[in-house]
């Protein structure tokens, strides 16, 4: 029985990678730093999730010279980027990916339960649900996310952390995920994946994914498929999630 569907938060509930470098970019500003990330730069990045460990990476292959010195400032520099993060999602607003709402309400109108499985820190998920699901105390069952994991994605260990505080079997959930990195640590916790390919992502190989769309699609602007299962009518909805889990465990057993 399918009995939750686990997200992961930058790209795949909302396309919140941009906001993540501009707010890298303020920081770096103001604390005098004489640093810029472009959009090339970022995806580049990218590869390494978690912005604390991204930004660790770019002092040692960028700045070795003085790498132990700038390490030392990244706490600092995290917490501020975290900061403007969220003054920049307060104003800009950040809406949820097309048929997000949709699928998380029949969700939850079925019992089916919710979770999110995310490198990013928990200010940022909490501010985005916040913002979207407004006098919504708590529209999602379980959050895992940021450092609560000793090691992030690609290891399997957030997704492996959110379907343990489910208390489910991983073969009863579907994850769903945006990036090369995300597919890899689901499925190492035994998750099948299906895909939304976000921004950033346009040029990861998805394989390993069941399925892999543009997004989840709504009734009036389906979706486009992009490899693997095809869903009617170009909408991810719960029936038809049921259904190719229904038949996924057919084909297990
Ligand atoms: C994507 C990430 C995150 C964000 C930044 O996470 O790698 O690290 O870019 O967030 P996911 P922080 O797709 O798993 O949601 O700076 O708070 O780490
Ligand atoms: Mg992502």
């Amino acid at each position: 029985m399918l009995r939750a569907l686990i997200f992961d938060v930058d790209g795949t509930l909302a396309e919140t990678e941009d906001l993540h470098r501009q707010g890298f970019n303020r920081a770096f500003q103001a604390l005098g730093l004489p640093w810029q990330w472009s959009p090339e730069l970022y995806a580049e990045l990218l590869k390494v999730m978690g912005g604390k460990e991204r930004l660790v990476h770019y002092i040692e292959r960028f700045h070795a010279e003085e790498a132990e010195a700038l390490k030392v400032r990244m706490p600092e520099i995290h917490d501020l980027k975290t900061r403007f993060y969220g003054e920049l999602a307060q104003s800009g607003g950040l809406s949820l990916r097309p048929g997000v709402r949709r699928l998380v309400e029949e969700a939850r109108a079925q019992g089916v339960r919710l979770a999110v499985a995310t490198t990013t820190s928990r200010p940022n998920i909490d501010l985005l649900l916040r913002l979207n699901f407004p006098g919504d105390a708590q529209p999602f069952d379980v959050i895992a996310a940021g450092d609560e994991a000793a090691q992030k994605k690609p290891a399997p260990d957030i997704f492996a952390l959110a379907v343990h505080r489910l208390g489910i079997d991983p073969s009863e959930a579907i994850a769903f995920e945006d990036s090369a990195a995300g597919i890899r640590s689901a499925l190492a916790a035994g998750l099948p994946v299906l895909a939304t390919r976000s921004r950033y992502t346009q040029s990861h190989r998805l394989d390993g994914a069941f399925s892999a769309v543009s997004d989840l699609g709504e009734p009036d602007a389906p979706h486009q498929h992009l490899q693997g299962h095809v869903w009617p009518g170009g909408v991810v909805t719960l029936e038809a999630l049921r259904d190719w889990h229904a038949g996924h465990l057919r084909g297990a057993a």
